[in-house]
């Protein structure tokens, strides 16, 4: 999500970090690098113009330059005025008592209307909502089918009518079936057409005025930049929104649509999309988006990610067994099986709090390989073929069990003992991140495990890459060296 832009906000940040005394000239010289970001993120001109306004203003105070961390303070300062810039929170969707609410979906084609009717449906029932779709795209011959798919799939009625010309009808005789049968929520998915016409915007107009929904939110294709910021304008003077979802913020998206159709509309973002599956939708956080393009974390939509993982019983479960580090090797599939949906474990590095730029790229690279959901699934795989005993207590697991585990999963018996070696060092530094303890010790923990998971050579299987051949004397003298090295450096950081 946004990495140019991150990475661009990033080096402006730095320009600022090894100087000597900070003057007002290489204070510009940084916000003018804040500036090119945006500019190359397509942010629209005006929004750019008024946040470098407000941005500068406080860079230059005096406080800001005399200060000792004065990247900080920028990092800083500029995370407040996205947030100012992108809030504030209102993901709300008001419910009439006693009567259906009607929620209509416009935006151009393509950007995600269809995808996000059934993405809201989800969030609803999880809500327990009871919602219905109704498939009011006449324009593109199989658009109805696809609502239907959707529907069928989630469990979530879909209203159409077979040859119906008028969408107008379709939504009216909707209407009166979810009030006749009781459904709380009625969500009417419209048509879209590549650029603004005139066409489609009367048809959108006739809905609006003769259905009367209560929500009117405008879907944005996330990777578009600007342009898309035109649109937004053009919709929201036919239709008055009452709030946008911006889509594809899981791919490349820039930033340009999502930093502007706030500032440029007024009205509130309620939505983003992150993903094609039906999950990949999350209510917006301004402080949280804020945090995620300057990769200060995202807590709140971590904690979300982590709660539609597991229930609360599980995260007590795993906490206590962290804290006793009873985990067992069962336990530890399951967990990994979990996150290993495709981009579910980059997403939630992006949005950990504290984690370096570095290591989060690196980290990032690492989670979002397929050879990182194959080497999942292999361990998976090596667990499945153990016996229940084995996953219990992984010390019986000797040479001759080994090569059986190996055999039972496709792979060779080293395989096995890697895995169980990383096991174990997982499952004690967990217990001591989850129990007790000072923070100095943790954050060395949290230090160690991060560096396993980056180290190759300590995750992966050492197999066809090495020649087993014995190190010298003198080799091995050197590695000790850098070993101590290393240990002494880590004591010093982790008392810091
Ligand atoms: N990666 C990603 N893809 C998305 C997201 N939302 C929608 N898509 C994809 O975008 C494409 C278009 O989505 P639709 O929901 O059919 O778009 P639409 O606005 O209904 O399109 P029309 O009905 O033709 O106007 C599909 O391939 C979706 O899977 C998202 O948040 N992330
Ligand atoms: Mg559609």
């Amino acid at each position: 999500m946004f990495d140019s832009l991150q990475t661009s906000l990033r080096s402006a940040f730095k320009t600022l970090t090894g100087k000597g005394r900070l003057t007002e000239s290489n204070m510009r010289d940084g916000l003018k690098l804040v500036e090119q970001s945006l500019l190359e993120a397509d942010v629209s001109i005006s929004v750019i113009r008024d946040f470098m306004d407000s941005v500068t203003q406080k860079a230059l105070g005096e406080k800001v330059l005399l200060s000792l961390k004065p990247h900080e303070q920028l990092v800083g300062i500029v995370n407040q005025e996205l947030i100012n810039l992108l809030g504030p929170v209102d993901h709300s969707i008001p419910l009439r008592q006693g009567a259906t609410t009607v929620i209509m979906m416009c935006g151009l084609q393509g950007s995600g209307k269809t995808t996000t009717c059934g993405k809201l449906a989800k969030l609803l029932l999880q809500e327990k909502i009871k919602p219905m779709l109704v498939a009011a795209d006449l324009q593109r011959p199989a658009a109805i089918q696809q609502l239907r798919v959707l529907g069928d799939s989630l469990g979530v009625p879909v209203y159409w009518e077979e040859g119906q010309q008028d969408p107008v009808k379709v939504c009216r005789d909707a209407v009166a079936k979810a009030t006749a049968e009781g459904y709380q929520i009625v969500i009417l998915d419209t048509a879209g057409r590549l650029a603004i016409d005139e066409d489609l915007m009367q048809q959108l107009r006739d809905i609006d005025s003769q259905v009367q929904p209560q929500q009117v939110l405008l879907v944005v294709d996330g990777m578009t930049g600007q342009d898309a910021v035109n649109s937004a304008a053009a919709f929201h003077e036919a239709l008055e929104l009452d709030g946008v979802i911006l889509t594809k913020l899981d791919g490349d998206a820039r930033g340009g649509a999502l930093l502007s159709v706030k500032h440029v509309t007024g009205v509130p973002i309620k939505f983003i999309g992150t993903g094609e599956n039906m999950e990949a939708l999350e209510p917006f956080h301004p402080e949280g988006m804020a945090g995620r393009i300057l990769g200060l974390g995202d807590i709140v939509g971590l904690a979300r990610e982590a709660q539609l993982l597991m229930d609360q019983d599980e995260q007590e479960k795993l906490r206590q067994q962290m804290e006793k580090g009873q985990m067992t090797l069962e336990d530890f599939r399951n967990h990994i099986q979990k996150i290993a949906k495709p981009g579910l474990l980059q997403k939630m590095i992006m949005m950990m709090p504290g984690v370096p730029a570095e290591l989060r790229d690196g980290l990032k690279q690492m989670t979002g390989s397929p050879e990182a959901a194959k080497a999942i699934k292999r361990q998976v795989g090596l667990i499945d073929s153990m016996t229940p005993e084995e996953r219990r207590n992984p010390k019986i697991i000797d040479s001759p069990r080994r090569q059986r585990i190996a055999r039972g999963a496709g792979a060779a018996s080293n395989e096995v003992s890697e895995l169980v070696k990383q096991f174990e060092s997982m499952k004690g530094m967990m217990s001591m991140m989850a129990g007790g303890g000072d923070m100095a010790d943790k954050q060395a923990a949290l230090r160690e495990m991060q560096q396993q998971m980056l180290d190759p050579s300590a995750r992966m299987p050492k197999s066809k890459g090495t020649t087993g051949k014995r190190l010298s004397p003198k080799e091995r003298e050197k590695l000790k060296k850098e070993r101590e090295r290393k240990l002494k450096q880590k004591r010093k950081e982790g008392r810091g």
